[in-house]
């Protein structure tokens, strides 16, 4: 299984790391520590000396309850980065947005992958996509951020998550985006309970046996809070866990705020999902 990332072509023969660069101040696990381009491109290098194959890099905070950012910042903050990062390595830059804007400009600077957690569905944001050769990561959310953990309902979260990704992927079939092109994440955290991620979790098999590529996002996030009463800053033994299951469950990519150890769990995690 490959993904084709705008002139580059990612292997995903074996399941890779996608390594978390926040260019943001009010990020929910780092503090912001990584808004000057150079500390920025630092830590993106470092990242992929740790094994990451694909560099995330976000201007705004998707997290519960974040407070949307102006184009114009989201631009000034990303832009920098991935224009250094190009130049300084090898690496997939993936940015991840929900302005077609920053869509265009950030892959004419060198981005790779278009993540969007809104699964490409704001207007011109299909369009943006299509005009260039980037890939495009598809994510499932119920409702916004600043509102979206208020009340999560499904009546069948693996179904309707399923449904939601398919037709997503369609959508960008239609607008001429080659299925080489696209992967799908069923969003973990976004309008979904404990319960809900549970389950999506334990029936990511299902998702994974589409023709797409899955990638899923666990790193310290509340799920763990939830089920080990942790602190954001104490969640990387669980994290590992969820990574481990993710891998056995299908997961071909797997974002990261802690890549070295990301990656060690993938591949013992592999191994094994190898042989089955
Ligand atoms: C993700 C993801 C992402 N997550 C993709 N992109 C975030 N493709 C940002 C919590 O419950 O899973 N997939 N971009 C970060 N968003 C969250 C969501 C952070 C929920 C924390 C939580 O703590």
């Amino acid at each position: 299984m490959n993904l084709h990332c705008a002139g580059r072509v990612l292997d995903l023969s074996r399941p890779v790391v996608m390594g978390v660069l926040n260019v943001t101040p009010n990020s929910f696990s780092d503090g912001g520590r990584f808004i000057d381009p150079e500390a920025a491109l630092a830590q993106g290098l470092a990242m992929v000396a740790d094994g990451a194959a694909i560099i995330d890099v976000g201007g705004e905070s998707t997290r519960p309850g974040a407070d949307p950012v102006s184009l114009q910042q989201e631009l000034d903050r990303v832009i920098p980065v991935i224009e250094r990062l190009r130049s300084a390595c090898d690496a997939v830059i993936s940015i991840d947005t929900m302005k077609p804007v920053v869509m265009r400009e950030a892959v004419a600077a060198g981005a790779g992958l278009i993540n969007d957690v809104m699964g490409l569905r704001a207007e011109g944001a299909l369009e943006a996509a299509a005009a260039g050769s980037a890939a495009v990561c598809l994510m499932h959310m119920q409702g916004e951020p600043r509102t979206m953990q208020q009340a999560p309902h499904y009546d069948e979260v693996v179904t309707e998550v399923d449904a939601f990704l398919r037709g997503r992927a369609q959508a960008c079939l239609a607008v001429g985006i080659a299925p080489e092109r696209i992967c799908l994440d069923p969003g973990f955290g976004f309008g979904k309970s404990l319960d809900h991620n549970l389950d999506l979790l334990a029936g990511l098999r299902r998702l994974a046996g589409g023709p797409y590529p899955l990638l899923v996002g666990l790193s310290r996030k509340s799920l763990l809070g939830s089920l080990l009463g942790r602190h954001v800053d104490d969640r990387l033994p669980g994290s590992l866990a969820l990574a481990t299951i993710a891998v056995l469950g299908g997961a071909r990519i797997v974002r990261s705020h802690d890549v070295a150890a990301t990656w060690d769990a993938v591949r013992v995690a592999d191994a094994i999902a190898r042989r089955s």
